[in-house]
């Protein structure tokens, strides 16, 4: 333990002394990581003690993906210690920052759902409410991208081998999960069953500290590592290979589901983070199970921990020995669900055959969910088609977001405009059979992440004009209204800005050997890549104003930089093509003697959280220009808006809400509208061709595209072609393209006006607050879960 900067170098110095080997950074690294994990402890010990004690509602939060990101920097910052160790630490000689960039990146996620699980852990324990997160142990994460003459290829990591050694192994908590074998229905007793030939896994929980901001509450994110059990459970012969099989369950994130293999992969991973994290839930309690629902709340984020429904309906049955209507009113009181995507392919469904052979047990329960929902549904007037909707079952598959939402209490889209199109069309009919159970929750991002830890520049004239009060509550951000027009102000913000700018050149210099002018406006394009978050829009646009540099002499424009980082699913075809054709594209403009001196790109590879952090806060623009209405959200935009970036965007997702709160004035909106574009798709009467015919600029840029022209080097772009073509551009990439280049012009005219600008982007930050995950989470507790904050610690 250490409470002072001597009493911190005397305490590193001496574990350095007991080093046999030289110390290497990454030696150093490990100390102080050991150093904090043991300065949590306490705090830890005792919220765990009190929460027994005081007998306190938890609420766990299963996601299949906790996007952490690095955890040092933050728990130090959290724990009010990061100047006090960079200062020790810079004495005997160490850069705190370099020791930062030595912890293993945990990609334990893909993108904003796995993130925002994690800014909710950070909010739940800076609230002092007491909320834990149950996970997979993944051995490896997301893939490292790396891009081999422009194409992305896919590495995997190793997150556990290289581990940070944050999380502590629970063996005393292990348990054990059942796959396949056979229902032995109790005849006589309810809708009792046992299983037999069973194939036991076993799940054993590694706790991982939460520490929430000025370190009293830490709460627990437990994440399961799949383990071979003991010898009397295993089978008698070939263990070699159940060992395989056991092991892959918490080997890697979304396993490759398009073999038969992989889909029972994954079905497994889901049905292990349930079954362990709700039977440990079940053993650990010391109420009647009647009261779960006073003492517990559920979260299931997203579809992937669906079957925790039939699963606590199987443990209240079987194991608790309780009447099919007793089992049911405790789950539908305990769990709720939130909804991430309206996209048809990430809809999960199930083939129920698959299901039943792995889950026998699980699946029985839910046909019989099914039969007593479709029972009550009769009793109401409704069409077939009605009656189709709300089905769990039908034709053979299993549909999870039907199960979801018929066995919670609360089901939740992530922004207004998202929540609405849950209510009005994609689950119109369980909507109106479940009048009150629907309701939005806009999504958030932990501001002392995204602000406070990523740019203390920032966040210290934040507090030398308006104190840090907003440190604790960020919708306080709004005092700075008062100063969004003051010139000192707004010159110390370009200062701030710049310095950003400045960082994130010499990173990248110095990680990707990327020459870049810290100058020229920096415009980001960093999300996963897919077909609706239209990175190609933004490529298509910038060989545009290539082609206008090429054409007209006179066009010389202000010198911008476009960067674009993320990654494609390993099997997305298109996306991946995508990613060439901007690094073709790339390669043509930064090597051009005339066009490099007006537009860069610059492809930041293996895009993860830790540069997300160095990113945001350098950007001047936020692209958010997804086809409306196919953005759930988005929270890339709040971080954008938080570290003063503006957004050039659709009507999309929360972007409606962070105009809402900044006014038409001080963003770029452009676009077809979600209305807009639900028409085309219902009536058909969009034709990307005729755009193609009577466009001239459009039609020159998409025969450059087929000719090879624009994608020399790429020798295959047939994704790309066949979307655009073929499928009558599905996310209306060719419709929106000029008004998306019209409104750059508009942006850039801003941009020249250096006050306006610093004016537009202090307004965005003034009312960022409100997007902070601490509001989110305040929300979801009052309306949702009923959690007491732990004041009286
Ligand atoms: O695509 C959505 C984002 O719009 C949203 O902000 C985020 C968090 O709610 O979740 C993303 N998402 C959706 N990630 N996975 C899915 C589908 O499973």
């Amino acid at each position: 333990m250490f409470y002072s900067k001597e009493e911190f170098k005397e305490n590193f110095s001496m574990r350095l002394e007991q080093q046999e080997q030289p110390v290497t950074l990454q030696t150093a690294y490990s100390i102080l990581a050991g150093m904090v994990r043991e300065f949590v402890k306490r705090d830890w010990n005792e919220t765990n003690h009190f929460y027994q004690n005081e007998q306190r509602k938890q609420l766990y939060y299963f996601s299949i993906e906790f996007l952490i990101g690095r955890m040092l920097g933050q728990n130090l910052m959290n724990l009010t210690i990061y100047e006090l160790v960079n200062e020790g630490l810079g004495e005997l000689g160490y850069d705190l920052a370099e020791l930062e960039e030595q912890e293993p990146e945990p990609g334990l996620g893909n993108g904003g759902l796995g993130r925002l699980a994690a800014c909710f852990m950070d909010s739940l324990a800076s609230l002092q409410m007491p909320g834990h997160g149950c996970g997979i142990r993944y051995r490896g994460g997301l893939f490292s991208q790396v891009l081999k003459d422009g194409f992305q290829t896919e590495h995997p990591t190793d997150w556990i081998n290289d581990s940070a050694g944050w999380d502590i192994r629970r063996e005393d908590l292990a348990t054990y999960i059942p796959f396949f074998g056979e229902v032995q229905p109790e005849h006589g007793q309810r809708f009792k069953a046992s299983l037999t030939n069973a194939e036991w896994v076993k799940a054993v929980p590694y706790d991982m500290p939460i520490v929430g901001a000025y370190g009293k509450t830490v709460n627990t994110l437990r994440l399961w590592q799949a383990e071979l059990p003991e010898q009397h459970l295993l089978p008698k012969a070939d263990v070699e290979t159940y060992k395989q099989h056991v092991v892959a369950i918490s080997d890697r994130l979304y396993p490759d589901d398009s073999t038969e293999e992989g889909k029972i992969l994954r079905l497994k991973q889901q049905y292990f983070l349930c079954s362990a994290s709700l039977q440990t839930i079940l053993k650990n309690r010391d109420f009647p199970v009647s009261a779960l629902p006073k003492h517990v709340a559920i979260q299931i984020n997203d579809t992937h921990p669906a079957l925790a429904i039939p699963e606590l309906m199987r443990l209240l049955l079987d194991g608790e020995g309780l009447s099919w209507e007793e089992a049911w009113g405790i789950t539908t009181h305990t769990i709720s669900y939130t909804n991430h995507t309206i996209l048809e392919e990430a809809m999960e469904k199930w083939d129920s055959s698959m299901l039943e052979q792995l889950l026998p047990r699980i699946y029985m329960i839910i046909q019989e969910i099914d039969r007593r929902f479709k029972e009550k549904c009769h009793q109401e007037n409704l069409d077939s088609e009605a009656k189709k909707k709300l089905s769990i079952i039908e034709d053979g598959i299993v549909k999870m977001a039907t199960l979801a939402v018929v066995g919670s209490y609360k089901v939740n889209g992530v922004a207004k405009l998202h929540t609405e199109i849950l209510k009005m069309r994609e689950m119109k009919e369980l909507n109106e059979h479940f009048p009150h159970k629907f309701h939005n929750k806009t999504n958030g991002i932990t501001h002392r992440r995204w602000l406070m830890k990523a740019n203390p520049e920032l966040s210290s004239l934040i507090t030398s004009v308006i104190g840090n009060e907003w440190t604790k509550d960020p919708v306080k951000l709004h005092q700075l209204n008062e100063f969004v027009q003051d010139p000192v102000f707004l010159g110390d913000f370009k200062s701030v800005k710049q310095q950003k700018k400045n960082q994130l050149t010499e990173y990248l210099e110095k990680n990707q050997t990327i020459k870049i002018d810290p100058e020229s406006i920096f415009d980001m394009h960093i999300k996963r890549f897919h077909g609706y978050k239209r990175q190609l829009m933004n490529i298509f646009h910038i060989q545009m104003l290539y082609n206008r540099i090429k054409e007209d002499s006179a066009y010389r424009p202000y010198p911008r930089t476009f960067f674009f980082g993320g990654k494609a699913a390993k099997s997305y075809r298109f996306a991946k093509q995508v990613i060439k054709l901007i690094n073709t594209v790339a390669e043509k403009i930064n090597n051009d003697p005339v066009a490099s001196k007006h537009l860069h790109i610059v492809f930041v590879e293996d895009y993860n959280v830790s540069r997300a952090e160095k990113m945001f806060p350098a950007a001047d623009i936020s692209e958010q220009i997804s086809t409306a209405s196919k953005e759930a959200s988005g929270t890339g935009n709040m971080k954008f808006m938080m570290n003063g970036a503006i957004t050039l965007g659709t009507f999309d997702g929360a972007n409606i809400e962070i105009v809402e709160q900044i006014g038409d004035d001080n963003a770029f909106i452009f676009g077809v509208t979600a209305q807009q574009v639900m028409q085309f798709e219902e009536e058909k009467t969009y034709h990307a061709r005729e755009i193609i015919e009577k466009d001239r600029e459009i039609g020159q840029l998409i025969s450059e595209l087929l000719s090879g022209k624009l994608s020399k080097g790429l020798e295959n772009i047939d994704f790309i072609r066949s979307q655009i073509i073929d499928e009558n551009d599905p996310y209306f990439v060719l419709k929106d393209l000029q008004h998306y280049a019209r409104t750059h012009n508009r942006v850039l005219a801003v941009y020249e006006d250096t006050l306006a600008w610093q004016e537009m982007s202090a307004v965005n930050i003034a009312q960022s607050g409100i997007f902070s995950s601490d509001r989110t989470i305040q929300q979801y507790s009052d309306e949702v879960w009923d959690l007491e904050k732990i004041y009286s610690r």
